[in-house]
């Protein structure tokens, strides 16, 4: 059977698996399961970092090149038409996952760290002032830190902090408290990579959206998890990365309201956002392509729309409940193993687990794990604020995916129990 055929065929049979969660079943759609490291089965538990990639993304992205190949927007010939045909499809593969109203409020760009800089750069030039607040929390991945920071440095605004309690919960009295007349942004995270914190969103943005303020989310680690409803969220901006959900990496999107992104001044410059250029003056082409400069990624884009597919193929619902209760499962088996301690307890966790043994540097368990064909993540996880807020330099972290089971807890802390031998 041809890779296709056979994707196609397994694609099918999840589908119509209405049941049981058949974890098995998921398994076989990722050929990279089937390594051996260092002797063991893979054992990948840093989906959080990156997710793997099934077959129904492989081969639509293999598809494009072998069969569609051309740029978009450009052509009249047939290629080109079918190449943009299928990148617009994707767009509204997007719409569809975020549910969003149009398709011309996804803007295809490499990932949230782009998405926030575009926000920052476009919407935030034109309208924050000196004097003006953004407000993010004290558990943002550095993407949604820093392109504030430069942005405080353009114009003069003051960046402000939410603080997060010892379950690794944001204050929202706190968070409320420091929304004011003042605020023109708030950012914050759906999902913390290095916590698995699921953070009340909703009440998040209605509280911004009484001050005025416009509501920025980093969705990074919530569309493989959860589904996702930005009119229901009410949020302005949604940002989402489409390698941590199944697709390749350099693909990723930002949702933004029309109206928004319509008043919004380009931010790059260049081919395909412009409608004519001479040398007195140039008109910009509407949204989302006013924001899609140059070339874009069109066989990732295709791709993340094959990976919003195998999303819904499985059914988002049925991806929550087989991840949460694997998640609870291995954090409980971790706190079982004396010695290990668990940073961050929050009432709601999707995708990651976050822990530091006694005595052993996160780095040192990760290369003794390692050693055993099991990848956790260690280190700050690009969130050093919320390192220093839990006292810890760096911690170990398992984060999961579709793919994860049973077998895969028991790894861990078998191979976690042999570091703590060796180093004890
Ligand atoms: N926001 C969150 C919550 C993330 O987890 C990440 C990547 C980003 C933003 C940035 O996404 P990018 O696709 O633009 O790079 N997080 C991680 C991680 O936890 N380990 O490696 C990358």
């Amino acid at each position: 059977m041809s890779t296709s055929a056979a994707a196609s065929s397994g694609h099918a049979r999840l589908q119509s698996g209405t049941g049981a969660y058949d974890v098995e079943a998921v398994r076989r759609r990722f050929p990279i399961l089937e390594r051996r490291i260092n002797g063991h089965p893979l054992v990948y538990l840093d989906s959080a970092a990156t997710t793997q990639k099934p077959l129904d993304v492989l081969d639509a992205m293999d598809a494009f090149h072998r069969e569609k190949n051309a740029n978009v927007h450009r052509g009249v010939h047939t290629l080109s038409v079918e190449a943009t045909e299928v990148y617009e499809a994707a767009r509204d593969k997007v719409r569809r996952l975020l549910g969003a109203s149009r398709p011309e409020e996804i803007v295809f760009l490499r990932g949230v760290t782009e998405a926030m800089n575009l926000v920052a750069q476009s919407w935030g030039r034109a309208n924050v002032r000196a004097g003006d607040e953004i407000l993010i929390t004290h558990m943002e991945h550095h993407s949604n830190i820093v392109p504030w920071q430069m942005l405080c440095e353009q114009t003069g605004a003051t960046l402000k902090v939410a603080p997060v309690d010892d379950r690794g919960e944001v204050i929202l009295d706190a968070f409320e408290k420091l929304l004011n007349e003042r605020t023109k942004i708030a950012a914050f995270v759906h999902i913390s990579n290095a916590l698995g914190t699921v953070n009340p969103v909703h009440e998040m943005a209605r509280m911004s959206k009484q001050v005025g303020a416009i509501v920025v989310i980093d969705g990074a680690q919530a569309t493989p998890h959860e589904k996702v409803d930005v009119r229901g969220i009410g949020c302005d901006f949604y940002a989402i990365s489409g390698h941590k959900m199944y697709a390749p990496t350099g693909i990723g999107a930002l949702y933004g309201r029309h109206e928004l992104l319509e008043a919004m001044p380009p931010w790059q410059g260049g081919g395909d956002m412009i409608l004519s250029v001479t040398f007195e003056g140039t008109t910009y082409n509407v949204p989302p392509q006013k924001f899609e400069a140059g070339t874009p990624n069109i066989a990732g884009a295709v791709a993340l729309g094959a990976a919003v597919d195998f999303l819904d193929g499985i059914g988002l619902d049925r991806i929550g409940a087989h991840e949460s209760a694997v998640l609870e499962r291995m954090a409980s088996a971790l706190r079982e193993i004396p010695g290990l301690r668990l940073i961050g307890e929050p009432g709601r966790r999707a995708g990651s687990v976050s822990f530091v043994v006694d005595e052993v540097h996160p780095h040192d368990l990760g290369t003794v794990v390692d050693q055993e064909g099991v990848a956790i993540r260690t280190g700050h996880h690009c969130a050093q604020p919320l390192m220093e807020r839990f006292g810890v330099p760096a911690t170990a972290r398992a984060s999961i995916g579709v793919y994860n089971r049973e077998a895969d807890i028991e790894a861990l802390v078998s191979a976690i129990r042999k570091a703590i031998e060796i180093f004890s």
